[in-house]
């Protein structure tokens, strides 16, 4: 399959990945840097603000960048089969790329934990859902486990070639502000993306001399291994896409918010989902983990130990609103049930 548009199209010079490596697509990447200048007002003003929003890839989140690279790759070398631990977004987008190469898609995700829209998603594309009872880190030990006693290849971020898609959203930012932002604010969960950025913004820099942005790594309190300096043995947030105890690429997240003068944070839920509300304010609905890099900004900022003024910062927003709808409904209010009269709707008109 020759491709037109996606990230081979754009950036497959920049991929290292094997020459057995046969690309697809779902034009994927060339998201929206959205300007937000009203947030920025809103979190003291002074500054450039912009959402990279990774919600409007074909399955709604970033993890269409890491998994079109890793299904091509594997693809390529004759694999009939994709295998992936998930807290939901990796489990959807591996199960549509590799339908779309024609491959079997197995997904193994924490039972009871995965949004609704994800869930829905892996099963659309006619991925093989299994269920652990236990967390993400259960899940992804017994696929590593597996991928060592059966032929079918991993796609998790420990796999080189996600990193190498994942990376591109770091060039199309540079690309599109002219220059590598100040600061760069995201979630961070199983750590790949925070590192796959790092590797983006250094590449690019090497080659163009665009700069390098601060690094802001955001995790829910509750699931912040990097801060506390050891695993979490149980996890637990309302941004179940972040809800991983013992992140794979932990280390090299670490290095690059060093590397960065950068660092990475922890944010209760609460002001998690006090961010997700602000961005649907501006029209922006993501779901909870993705607003973890906003939240982490704001409480920076507030604290008095990030100053952003003068500065162009880039918030990531790495999935959309729909794929986890629950996370509205359960605290919506009641809604009023009328019969179908004028008089009836007359007093919700004000
Ligand atoms: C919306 O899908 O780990 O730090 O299995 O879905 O690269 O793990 C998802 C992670 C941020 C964290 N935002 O990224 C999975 C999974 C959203 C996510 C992250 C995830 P990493």
């Amino acid at each position: 399959m020759s491709t037109t548009c996606g990230l081979f199209a754009r950036y497959g010079a920049w991929l290292r990945v094997p020459a057995h490596t046969r690309p697809l697509s779902l034009c994927e990447g060339g998201t929206p840097l959205i300007p937000m200048p009203r947030l920025a007002q809103r979190l003291g003003g002074g500054f450039d603000l912009y959402v990279k929003f990774e919600g409007m890839n074909p399955t709604g989140s970033f993890k269409d960048r890491g998994l079109v690279v890793a299904v091509a790759e594997a693809w390529g070398r004759g694999a009939s089969a994709v295998i992936c631990a998930s807290t939901g977004n990796t489990a959807a987008a591996a199960a549509a790329y590799a339908a779309r190469a024609g491959l079997r898609a197995v997904v193994v995700i924490p039972q009871g934990k995965v949004a609704l829209g994800k869930l829905a998603a892996a099963l659309a594309y006619g991925a093989r859902v299994v269920q652990v009872q236990g967390s993400f880190d259960d899940a992804l030990r017994l696929v590593r486990q597996a991928v060592e006693r059966f032929p079918i290849a991993l796609v998790n971020s420990i796999n080189p070639y996600r990193l190498e898609g994942q990376k591109t959203a770091a060039f199309e930012i540079v690309d599109a502000l002219g220059r590598a932002p100040d600061w760069l604010a995201l979630p961070v969960g199983n750590a790949g993306n925070i590192t796959a950025y790092w590797m983006g913004f250094t590449e690019y820099h090497a080659q163009k001399g665009t700069g390098l942005p601060r690094l802001l790594g955001v995790q829910a309190q509750g699931a912040a291994p990097l801060v506390l300096g050891r695993p979490v043995p149980r996890p637990e947030t309302v941004a179940t896409a972040i809800r991983i105890g013992r992140p794979a690429r932990g280390e090299e997240a670490l290095e690059a918010a060093r590397a960065s003068r950068g660092r990475i944070i922890a944010v209760p839920d609460e002001a998690i989902l006090e961010a997700q509300h602000w961005l649907a304010q501006e029209g922006l609905w993501v779901e909870p983990a993705s607003a973890a890099g906003l939240a982490g900004l704001a409480a920076e900022i507030h604290a008095g130990r990030l100053d952003p003024r003068g500065k162009t910062i880039v918030v990531v927003c790495t999935g959309h609103g729909l794929k986890d709808p629950d996370a509205i409904l359960h605290r919506a209010p009641r809604l009023p049930s009328i019969p179908p009269t004028l008089q009836a709707l007359e007093p919700h008109l004000t």
